[in-house]
């Protein structure tokens, strides 16, 4: 990983926008048009919970993700679901501290982008050693679409890495709004980590727009 490649996934991480078919009531494919039209900057496909699909339903809807995705040059990721991430060539894998381990994800899927959820310090360094190449930290907030999380931390997190002195690309997550977003970025974050937000929002397009400008004015001001 160069130093030009970190600076890239830390612009690629401004708006990440995150969803399964259990985040919406509506066709996923067009809540991903209209998220991508908005400016979202990276897409973590994550089919959990209620009703998610699986095997080649589950495949089928992440291919037609993934393309457009593609159309848009904005990352597509797996969560979890590596043999997936392999199968579609997705860009990139995020695992869970319960899924897989992350040395071993490194191992399968060579230089595709690595994203390791994170809850304390030494998470984050091991999630480093691990060959990480962002780590998500949260829940920022308390979250309406996640309930089995670890304990809200606010910003404690990004504020303590960042005071260590580590570069390591960061998304917040967990309940992040147009209305809470700004201090996750004064913090140090890179970017924002969103589902509710976009997906349950009635103009994905609107609610995207207005996170993108506020990320990137947000980080113009550092
Ligand atoms: N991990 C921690 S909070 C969360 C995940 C997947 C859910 C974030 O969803 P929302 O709707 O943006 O709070
Ligand atoms: N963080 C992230 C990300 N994705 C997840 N699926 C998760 C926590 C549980 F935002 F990508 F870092
Ligand atoms: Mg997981």
């Amino acid at each position: 990983m160069t130093k030009a490649d970190q600076q890239q996934i830390k612009q690629q991480l401004s708006v990440y926008f995150i969803m399964g078919t259990a985040n919406t009531s509506r066709q996923p494919l067009d809540v991903v048009k209209e998220a991508i039209q908005g400016g979202i900057t990276m897409f973590q496909f994550r089919e959990k919970g209620d009703g998610a699909l699986q095997g080649e339903e589950k495949k089928q809807l992440s291919r037609q993700l993934q393309v457009l995705c593609q159309e848009a040059s904005v990352p597509f990721i797996v969560n979890d679901d590596v043999q997936l991430a392999m199968d579609l060539d997705a860009d990139g894998v995020h695992v869970g501290q319960e899924d897989t381990n992350a040395r071993d994800v490194r191992r399968k899927i060579g230089n595709k982008i690595l994203g390791v959820s994170t809850h304390n310090l030494d998470e984050v360094k091991q999630a480093m050693k691990d060959g990480a190449d962002y780590v998500g930290m949260g829940p920022v907030y308390p979250s309406e679409t996640k309930k089995d999380t670890r304990s809200v931390q606010g910003v404690s997190l990004i504020t303590e890495v960042r005071r260590h002195g580590l570069l390591i690309p960061i998304v917040g997550i967990g309940g992040i709004t147009y209305d809470n977003a700004a201090p996750i970025i004064r913090s140090g974050a890179d970017g924002i980590s969103i589902i509710s937000a976009i997906s349950q929002s009635s103009e994905p397009k609107k609610a995207a727009e207005a996170l993108k400008a506020l990320v990137d004015s947000e980080k113009a001001s550092l």
